[in-house]
């Protein structure tokens, strides 16, 4: 039988400066995703990449003196690396830049064209270049740009332009029928209040610069760079090339990941560009919240208040970095980073809880046992609760992971640890230790520990894929007792299995010092 298929996205960022903990936070919530899809027998296609063209990249690189493209590719690069040391499991990286992008984006607007979705008119405006976006004079706050609240110019030149304004009634039905089309559910409304409000046909090519990808039949514009970055969604399926069996296999996508300045974008041109191309709908956008820095303000490059991941990826391991960017914000909602609520949650839940799990367990059963459990099966009341709650904690986690609330997925699994945490001080192991009759209630509890560990260990697969096998190893959980479907099923791991400690999972961090530390890489 065929498996199911999972298509999911991340923006394609812009290689307009080194990636920052921003990129990284979409970008893990996306592997998250991916990598719990596949855990449950998906077949899972995880798409991320760059967005390569535009005014802005071109004015970047004639200030260091390059090439566009020379410029792109050592900042792509840069990417790249992230993903790598991040352990990103992408299936696939798009360059905007790629010729098989190129020639179908091509097509894609020749298309347009051709049906009368695209006309040739003249475009006057203001144009905020970072943003890579044109106002009207009504939508300006101030003179400045809406979004970024930077100066604006006016520009006029010959231009194509997308019929988007046709579309308006088609997508706020879209909305009402759909309403799980964009999420979270405030940004739904704001994008709805945005379409009352008046849509304008779209600028889809410009003559003032000419980085980006020609019009093939009018070679003096460039494709304006959103419906070049949009569509890569379909041209990295093949859509648009020789072979499109990707596309027939996983569009439309089930999810585009996107940070919420660009649900704009994502919830209102794309489904748009879509119904032109007579295609279907991506199923869901989902519109996630910033990672703000100190001062309230959004991290990102231009503002200069970057935090380097590959810093704290070195510092603290990159699980620990993912656990946190998962655990600490709501997926949809904004949040404050800073280095001291990063160093708590490593050492509360990691090194604490989790980790402490692991070592008491592992430690008791070498100094009692020399490693390996006597067989015994016992039932006790006392294990109920423990066992109920370890057993009924994947559906849970299910509910919340396909909702992307990660934050809550991650609490049940952190309240079974604190259960199991408990329920070691409960039942006392070092006190039945001590008397010979109670040895094999000793090896009840202790596989009970065990048993708890072998179902955190696959849960938390997706968040923390180089921590899960450390755990696994160290309690001897073999890859049949790790499956998906063994996560609710209580007893699957050997009663006999060899158990082994090892370092400290996560190494207690000294706040104080290693603040003043990292206060060194902040800029
Ligand atoms: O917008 N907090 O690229 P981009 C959370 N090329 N997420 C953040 C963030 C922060 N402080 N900063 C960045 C573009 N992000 C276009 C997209 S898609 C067809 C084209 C993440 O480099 C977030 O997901 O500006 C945001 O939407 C994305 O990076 C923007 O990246």
């Amino acid at each position: 039988m065929n498996k199911k298929t999972f298509y999911i996205t991340t923006p394609i960022y812009y290689p307009s400066g080194n990636p920052h903990l921003g990129h990284s936070y979409c970008t893990v919530a996306a592997d998250v995703m991916a990598r719990y899809k596949r855990l449950a027998g998906y077949d899972v296609m995880f798409l991320t990449g760059t967005d390569e063209h535009g005014q802005k990249i071109e004015l970047n690189a004639q200030k260091e003196d390059m090439q566009p493209k020379e410029y792109v590719d050592k900042l792509v690069s840069e990417f790249r690396r992230l993903w790598d040391i991040m352990d990103i499991s992408n299936d696939r990286y798009i360059r905007t830049t790629d010729d098989y992008h190129v020639r179908a984006v091509q097509k894609i607007f020749k298309k347009l064209y051709d049906k009368g979705e695209i006309y040739k008119g003249k475009y006057e405006g203001w144009y905020c270049t970072p943003c890579e976006s044109f106002w009207t004079e009504t939508q300006l706050v101030d003179g400045k740009c809406p979004d970024c609240g930077r100066e604006v110019k006016l520009t006029r030149e010959e231009a194509y332009f997308f019929k988007l304004a046709k579309y308006a009634d088609r997508i706020l039905k879209l909305y009402e029928e759909n309403p799980e089309f964009l999420e979270p559910e405030s940004r739904r409304h704001e994008m709805a209040n945005f379409i009352k409000n008046g849509l304008n046909d779209l600028c889809v090519s410009r003559t003032s610069f000419s980085w980006g990808i020609p019009v093939e039949f009018d070679k003096k514009h460039v494709v304006y760079v959103w419906l070049d970055a949009l569509t890569n969604y379909i041209t990295a399926l093949g859509y648009g090339s020789d072979d499109d069996s990707d596309f027939k296999k996983y569009w439309p996508a089930d999810v585009h990941f996107v940070g919420k300045e660009i649900v704009r974008f994502h919830a209102i041109i794309w489904p748009a560009i879509l119904m032109a191309l007579d295609l279907p709908l991506p199923r869901k956008i989902f519109g996630h919240g910033w990672l703000l820095f100190g001062d309230g303000t959004k991290m990102s490059k231009s503002k200069g208040n970057v935090v380097d991941p590959k810093i704290l990826c070195d510092r603290y391991g990159v699980d620990a970095i993912k656990y946190f960017l998962m655990r600490e914000i709501p997926f949809g909602a904004d949040s404050v980073f800073t280095n001291e609520a990063l160093i708590k949650r490593i050492n509360f839940d990691l090194a604490n809880d989790l980790g402490n799990l692991l070592s008491r367990t592992t430690s008791m059963i070498e100094k009692y046992f020399n490693g390996v459990l006597p067989e015994i099966i016992e039932k006790n009341n006392e294990d109920n609760d423990l066992i109920d709650t370890a057993v009924s904690l994947k559906e849970k986690y299910i509910v919340y992971m396909e909702k992307f609330q990660f934050s809550n997925a991650l609490a049940k699994v952190w309240k079974l640890i604190s259960k199991a945490n408990k329920y070691i001080d409960e039942t006392a192991p070092w006190a039945l230790s001590r008397d010979k009759n109670r040895l094999s209630r000793l090896a009840c509890v202790l596989y009970n520990l065990c048993e708890v560990l072998r179902i955190v260990s696959i849960l938390i697969t997706p968040f923390m894929p180089n921590t899960s096998p450390i755990i696994a190893e160290q309690i001897g959980a073999t890859d049949e007792v790790l499956s998906w479907e063994l996560t609710n099923k209580w007893g699957s791991l050997s009663r006999t299995a060899k158990i082994k400690k090892g370092d400290p999972l996560f190494p207690r961090i000294d706040i104080q010092k290693e603040l003043e530390e990292l206060n060194k890489f902040v800029n």
